[in-house]
């Protein structure tokens, strides 16, 4: 998979460098470009932002080095074009699986007040939010979503972790985890989890994300 990131500020991306995401890009399972869209402003200052018509509180990215910086991207036409916004529909894990089968994604990522209609009108497929909170740009919900979906890109996890097995994908929470040691601080791991019986073990895991989860989050049961 190809994801094309267009932002005013590139070096917020360096975080992709590191972890999971750093390896599956080392090894070319994932290819990420960071695009500077200053770089494609016309204006003899390299200006992005303007005043909003009608008035109001704020600047607006301005059309013309959006523009260009799509219109540049090789293939754009066929790409699924993502604009991060809080105006967007929240992102979910259904929508993480559609998005990861995609060969090519160009996510937008905008400042100040948002960025000029027409941007949306004449190249965005999609907004996607990352839920009911402002931040101050769209990097971060960008990268929420590169991480998300680079998890369903095969060799990005390990054979023994999948995508599949976690919270969410089976409309569950996860039920709770232990390591060592046996006991911490006088609290010991559950009986059950070094009776060695899986049967038994499976048993509890699956009563325990069905009780976590009508207790932290009944929304996903009544679903
Ligand atoms: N999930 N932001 C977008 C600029 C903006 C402001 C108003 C449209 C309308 C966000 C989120 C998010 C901050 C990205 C404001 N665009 N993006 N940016 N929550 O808060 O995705």
């Amino acid at each position: 998979m190809k994801i094309d990131i267009l932002t005013l500020f590139p070096e917020m991306f360096s975080a992709l460098k590191t972890s999971l995401i750093g390896k599956a890009t080392s090894k070319k399972a994932l290819e990420i470009n960071i695009i500077d869209i200053r770089d494609y402003s016309k204006d003899k200052h390299k200006k992005c932002d303007d005043y909003p018509f009608g008035g109001g509180v704020g600047m607006l990215m301005t059309p013309q080095p959006i523009y260009d910086a799509i219109t540049s991207i090789d293939g754009y036409e066929d790409a699924y074009k993502i604009y991060m916004s809080p105006k967007g529909k929240t992102l979910v894990q259904s929508k993480v699986k559609q998005l990861s089968k995609k060969e090519h994604l160009i996510l937008l990522c905008g400042h100040y007040e948002g960025i000029d209609e027409r941007i949306i009108e004449l190249l965005i497929d999609e907004e996607i939010s990352i839920g009911d909170y402002v931040l101050t740009g769209g990097e971060i919900p960008a990268m929420a979503v590169v991480d998300s979906v680079a998890r369903y890109i095969p060799g990005v996890l390990g054979k023994l972790e999948s995508a599949e097995d976690e919270s969410f994908s089976n409309d569950l929470l996860e039920y709770p985890q232990y390591t060592r040691p046996q006991e911490f601080m006088g609290l010991k791991v559950p009986e059950v989890l070094v009776s060695g019986n899986h049967e038994l073990v499976d048993k509890w895991r699956k009563e325990q994300s069905k009780i976590v989860t009508k207790k932290r989050r009944p929304d996903l049961i009544k679903k």
